[in-house]
């Protein structure tokens, strides 16, 4: 079938809106009808040509919802009609990542996901006879796309696309990486680096499980107020500080954070923000993704004397299971979505989208088809 998609062409052009075909589903796997897609740091930095993965030309987005419109032979788990969202991280439930506790990487697919390609090692997207890429196991830049069915979870009917899609990526990163992935305790003081559309739902999971201070780190004042609004106690920005942002932080919290979050993808303020933990048991998770070639250090002596230094993807979500109850979440008003997407857009407007994005001026954006 045609399909319209916004397609990555080549490293650091904009996108191009092009129809493009696509096959039908084939064993295990589902077609769905994208209804919403938010746009993800994490595209920009592939768009980039930063990202060792990043391949082209390939259909980007991964941050989606909609509606199952049909599925191949042997699928069991959703049908015709079912709305869903897309997962970048499966579940397969099977796997011996999925049957260790201590993960949510399911491994299933991810070598060929890594490749642009379907589990059987083919594209279904082409254009002008040649095949196009998948991302990240998802293409949500597409009005329709295909993927395996233990990459969608099934999430209730009554719960707005234009709104959910965002749970497809940031909000369970970064909700999840403070209650999976940190399991941050009541009463904690945080330090959370970066207050965009990853680190302002670390601040509402922060808040949610009962954080003490809750400290935002950021270049861009705009921020403060929603981050305010989601429960940031205080701010500070790095370039008004004089002097040391780590020892200034330690001061702060009075001998270091419980817990921080790099949410920015830069290895300085990784490194920042493992040093401005508590000596003795201070936690620092990397979520920012961090381009290729870049590499983090730091002092040995800082590990030795008792901090940890730890990264999650996804939130440390499994998604079949753990997507629908953020959906519920978020539907009973447990978590705030809706004030962190500033902006919508139409398919063909998805550029303008990245360019908020660069100037530092959307949370998040939202493409609705
Ligand atoms: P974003 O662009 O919305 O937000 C980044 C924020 O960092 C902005 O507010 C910006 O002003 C701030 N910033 C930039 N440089 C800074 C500096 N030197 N000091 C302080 N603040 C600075 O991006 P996002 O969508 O929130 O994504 C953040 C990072 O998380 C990206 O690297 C993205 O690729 C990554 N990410 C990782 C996962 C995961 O599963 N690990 C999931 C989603 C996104
Ligand atoms: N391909 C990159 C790494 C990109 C990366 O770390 N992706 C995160 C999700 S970011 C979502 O916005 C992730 O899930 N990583 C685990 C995985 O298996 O990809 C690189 O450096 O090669
Ligand atoms: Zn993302």
């Amino acid at each position: 079938m045609d399909v319209r998609a916004a397609v990555a062409l080549e490293a650091g052009k904009p996108l191009s809106i092009e129809t493009v075909q696509l096959e039908g589903p084939k064993a295990g796997e589902v077609l769905i009808e994208v209804k919403a897609t938010g746009i993800c740091h994490t595209d920009a930095f592939t768009l980039s040509g930063d990202d060792p993965e990043g391949l082209f030309p390939a259909i980007l987005g991964h941050e989606g919802a909609g509606v199952v419109v049909d599925v191949g032979p042997g699928v069991k788990s959703v049908r015709k009609g079912d709305h869903v969202i897309p997962l970048y991280t499966p579940e397969c439930r099977e796997c011996e990542y999925c049957l260790n506790p201590k993960t949510n990487l399911c491994q299933a697919i991810r070598t060929t996901q890594g490749k642009g390609l379907m589990p059987d090692g083919t594209s279904r997207f082409s254009m002008n006879g040649k095949p196009v890429l998948h991302y990240m196991g998802c293409s949500t830049f597409a009005n329709f796309t295909v993927l395996p069915e233990i990459a969608v979870a099934k999430v209730r009917e009554d719960a707005p696309f234009d709104k959910i899609c965002y749970i497809g990526c940031g909000v369970t990163t970064g909700v999840g990486a403070v209650v999976n992935t940190a399991k941050v305790e009541p009463g904690s003081n945080v330090v959370v680096f970066g207050l965009g559309g990853i680190g302002l739902n670390v601040i509402q999971g922060a808040r949610l499980v009962g954080a003490n201070m809750i400290i935002g780190v950021d270049l861009n004042n705009a921020r403060k107020p929603l981050a305010e609004k989601f429960g940031m106690t205080h701010f500070v920005n790095p370039k008004e500080v004089g002097g040391d942002i780590v020892a200034h932080l330690v001061e702060l919290t009075k001998g270091g954070a419980d817990y921080s979050f790099e949410c920015i993808g830069n290895v300085k303020t990784m490194r920042q923000a493992l040093e401005c933990c508590h000596k003795g048991w201070g936690t620092s998770i990397i979520i920012g993704v961090a381009g290729a070639g870049q590499e983090i250090s730091t002092r040995p002596f800082q590990l030795v004397t008792g901090r940890n230094w730890r990264g999650t993807a996804f939130g440390g979500a499994r998604g079949r299971t753990d997507v629908p109850k953020i959906v519920d979440w978020y539907m009973d008003g447990k978590i705030n979505i809706d004030d962190l997407i500033t902006h919508t857009m139409p398919l063909d407007k998805i550029n303008e989208g990245f360019d908020l994005m660069h100037e530092g001026k959307s949370i998040r954006s939202v493409v609705i088809y």
